[in-house]
């Protein structure tokens, strides 16, 4: 049996982390997997997550099953707070295995629905979309994205590439901060975009894995509720690794807005079979932790001015950098870096210059360029800017 295996190819994030993990120089700068790390260089456990997991503990007087889409409260909760106060009769919703599993699950109900969809990603993406969407046997292809030369978006080539995209198939959109890039469309931007998604009759997956870490949680959120009020379908897959700083403990969840609820019924009949059958009842103690701080107005506002914080630590860093490297460089070529969003940038470097980064300076960047600018301390600054204006030609 077994030595039919292939191997199989690493994912180049993790790949990193472990490379990261096994070199001895006390100096080195970790700017490669995504998670977010405070001026101490700690990823800390929030303030509002600690007292909702005391409250838990205390409360708790069962860990029976909950439902096998989840704690509907959470659910309701989560919604609310990707979606605002819309009408929730067209939505179905199952917890998930982190904002991974969210995406995994919408794209097995896209097979189940559709199993000839094509799955139209941005290039670049986050490596584990296309190797999802492959996974579950649909066809990845990808559309215009990002502008190296700008650092932005390529809205054009992205909205001709999109007029393309068939009936029946499927647009993965990043709903804020994109990973790898962090050049986000602007407002004008997503005004055409949802208007060109409106009239090919494409189906929407939105990866919503940084709600908060751009401009605000409802700043955030806006583009997806605007595809909510205009689009007759969309899937979004949220996280709540990252902004409720959960990360192992896997908290995420799956909405989907159908034409109608009746529409919405047999989807949600369909997620609560798709948890069944990859792993019965989602985990609970992420979950219920989120909810807690959701449903309670004292930790909500604790919660939401942590993560205000974090955002502010991530703004702050990045305009220390791109001022940094104006300096050492007497040109504007990184400034891109002060007005992109979330945790991510990445460095227009040739792989031969991320190589002497990381060999020469101990500043570990994913291969493509990519950096965590979550991952610095203003302390690191100096030295990663003085390496970077050295190293890149
Ligand atoms: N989508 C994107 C774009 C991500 O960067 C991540 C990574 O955290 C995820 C989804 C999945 O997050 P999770 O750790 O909750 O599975
Ligand atoms: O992009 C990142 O670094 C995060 C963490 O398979 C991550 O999203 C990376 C790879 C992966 C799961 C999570």
């Amino acid at each position: 049996m077994f030595d039919r295996l292939k191997s199989q190819p690493e994912d180049p994030i993790l790949a990193m982390m472990e490379a990261f993990r096994a070199d001895p120089r006390t100096d080195k700068i970790d700017l490669g997997i995504g998670i977010y790390r405070d001026a101490a260089g700690t990823t800390p456990v929030m303030h509002a997550v600690k007292t909702a997991e005391r409250q838990l503990v205390e409360s708790q007087t069962t860990k029976s099953y909950t439902a096998l889409s989840g704690d509907p409260a959470f659910i309701k909760a989560m919604a609310g707070l990707v979606l605002g106060d819309r009408d929730m009769s067209r939505i179905a919703g199952a917890a998930t295995v982190g904002g991974t599993g969210a995406i995994r699950q919408g794209l097995d109900l896209v097979r189940l629905a559709r199993p000839d969809a094509r799955v139209h990603i941005p290039d670049p993406s986050w490596p584990n979309h296309r190797a999802i969407i492959q996974a579950v046997g649909l066809t990845c292809v990808t559309y215009r994205y990002f502008d190296a030369e700008t650092g932005g978006v390529d809205i054009d080539g992205m909205i001709a590439d999109l007029s393309a995209v068939r009936s029946g198939d499927v647009v993965l959109l990043h709903g804020c901060c994109h990973n790898p890039t962090g050049a986000d469309p602007n407002a004008a931007d997503w005004h055409r975009i949802i208007a060109t998604l409106a009239e090919t009759g494409a189906t929407v997956l939105v990866d919503l894995a940084y709600l908060g870490f751009g401009d605000g949680l409802d700043a955030d959120a806006e583009a997806t509720r605007q595809m909510i009020d205009t689009l007759p379908e969309v899937i979004i897959g949220v996280s709540c690794s990252k902004n409720f700083g959960l990360y192992r403990d896997r908290a995420g969840v799956v909405l989907v807005s159908a034409a109608d609820a009746d529409q919405a019924r047999v989807v949600q009949g369909n997620l609560t079979t798709l948890n069944r059958l990859a792993y019965s009842f989602p985990a609970d103690h992420g979950a219920r932790t989120v909810e807690m701080i959701l449903n309670d107005s004292a930790l909500r506002a604790d919660w939401s001015q942590q993560l205000s914080e974090m955002r502010g630590r991530i703004n702050a860093l990045r305009q220390a950098l791109a001022t940094a490297l104006r300096d050492r460089t007497g040109s504007d070529r990184y400034a891109f870096l002060g007005s992109q969003k979330g945790m991510f940038s990445r460095l227009p470097a040739s792989p031969d210059e991320i190589r002497i980064l990381r060999e020469e300076h101990g500043i570990y960047l994913i291969g493509d360029g990519r950096m965590n600018i979550a991952g610095l301390s203003q302390e690191d600054i100096p030295r990663l800017a003085q390496a970077i204006a050295t190293v890149c030609a």
